[in-house]
C-alpha cells in the first residue's frame, strides 16, 4: 500500500513515541513503556511538579541522558525526504520531545509537546537550551541564574495549554488543504488530546488518513481510512517511496 500524492495534495504527518522506538527511545504506555504501572497523568502534571519536583527532575534527567545517546532512524529520515519533495505542502506535527526529527533535518516541524533539552524558569519564563541539568541524587533543585526561580523542563504536561500558535498553524494548513489533505499518524497510541483529535478533523474535511503502528490500538485505528501494521522505520520509507 502506498500514499497517493497528487499535484494538489498536502501531507500532514503526526508522530508519536513509536517513531523514536527504533532509535532506542522508550515509548510511554504499554509493555516496557516508561510509564508502565505509573499514574502518569498525575505525575507529569503541574500538580505533580509542585508536589515532587525532585522526582520529576530525576525522571527528565534520565531521559536527557538517554536522548543524547540516540540517533534518528529510517523513519525520521523518510520524513525529511517527504518534506524536501513537497516543501510548503508538507507539515510535520510531533508529540515527541526528543528532538530527533530536528536532528535528522526536518525543518517544518511543530513540536507540540515541547523540548526535552530545553529548560524554562517558572518565575521569569526564560527558556534556554540545556541538556546538562539532570538533578543527581543529593543535589538541590535547579534554580534560575537570573532570578533564582525554580527551573522546569520546557515540555507540556497534562492539564497545560499547548502553544496556541502551533494549533493555529496546524489548523490553517489543514483548512487550506481541504479534501486534498493526506494525513499520516505514526507510532502514537491516540490517547492524548488535542493530537489524538486531528484525525477527526481530517475526516470532517474528507481528507485521507493513514495510521502506521506496530500494534495499532483498535479504538484509534477505527478512525483511519488505512491502517498499516509495522515498525515506522520500515513502513514509512516504503509508504511513499
Ligand atoms: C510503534 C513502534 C514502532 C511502538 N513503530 N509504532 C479531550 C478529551 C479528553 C481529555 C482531554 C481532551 N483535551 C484535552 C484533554 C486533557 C489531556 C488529555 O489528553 N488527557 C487524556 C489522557 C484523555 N490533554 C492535555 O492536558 C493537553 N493539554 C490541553 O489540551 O490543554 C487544554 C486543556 C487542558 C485541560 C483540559 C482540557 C483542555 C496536554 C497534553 C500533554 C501531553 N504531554 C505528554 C508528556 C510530555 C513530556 C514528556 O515527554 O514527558 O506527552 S504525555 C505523553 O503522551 C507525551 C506524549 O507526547 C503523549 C502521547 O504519547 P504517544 O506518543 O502516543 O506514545 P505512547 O507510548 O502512548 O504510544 C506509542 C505507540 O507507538 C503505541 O501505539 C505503540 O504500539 C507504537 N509503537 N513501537 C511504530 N517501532
Ligand atoms: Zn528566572
Amino acid at each position: 500500500m502506498e500514499l497517493r500524492i497528487e499535484e494538489k495534495s498536502c501531507l500532514c504527518v503526526l508522530t508519536g513515541a513509536g517513531v523514536s522506538a527504533e532509535s532506542g527511545v522508550q515509548t510511554f504506555r504499554g509493555q516496557g513503556g516508561l510509564w508502565e504501572g505509573m499514574l502518569i497523568e498525575q505525575i507529569a502534571s503541574p500538580k505533580g511538579f509542585e508536589q515532587t519536583p525532585s522526582l520529576l527532575w530525576r525522571f527528565y534527567g534520565k531521559r536527557r541522558r538517554m536522548a543524547k545517546r540516540v540517533e534518528p532512524n529510517a523513519g525520521h529520515h523518510a520524513l525529511v525526504e517527504w518534506e524536501q519533495r513537497l516543501g510548503e505542502r508538507f507539515l510535520l506535527v510531533t508529540q515527541n520531545v526528543d528532538g530527533l526529527h530536528q536532528r535528522a533535518g526536518s525543518k517544518r516541524v511543530i513540536p507540540l509537546h515541547g523540548h526535552l533539552m530545553e529548560t524554562r524558569c517558572t518565575k521569569c519564563q526564560r527558556v534556554f537550551f540545556d541538556e546538562n541539568t539532570y538533578m543527581e541524587e543529593g543535589e538541590g533543585l535547579p534554580r534560575c541564574q537570573e532570578c533564582r526561580g525554580l527551573l522546569r523542563p520546557n515540555v507540556v504536561w497534562f492539564g497545560e495549554m499547548l502553544d496556541k500558535h502551533y494549533l493555529e498553524e496546524i489548523s490553517e494548513f489543514m483548512k487550506a488543504a481541504g479534501e486534498h489533505l493526506v494525513f499520516v499518524a505514526a507510532g502514537t497510541s491516540g490517547q492524548v488530546y488535542p493530537a489524538a483529535g486531528l484525525v477527526d478533523e481530517v475526516n470532517c474535511m474528507r481528507g485521507k488518513s493513514w495510521l502506521v503502528d506496530v500494534d495499532p490500538p483498535e479504538f484509534y485505528a477505527g478512525r483511519f481510512n488505512h491502517v498499516v501494521r509495522g515498525k515506522s522505520g520500515e513502513v514509512l520509507p516504503k509508504l511513499w517511496p
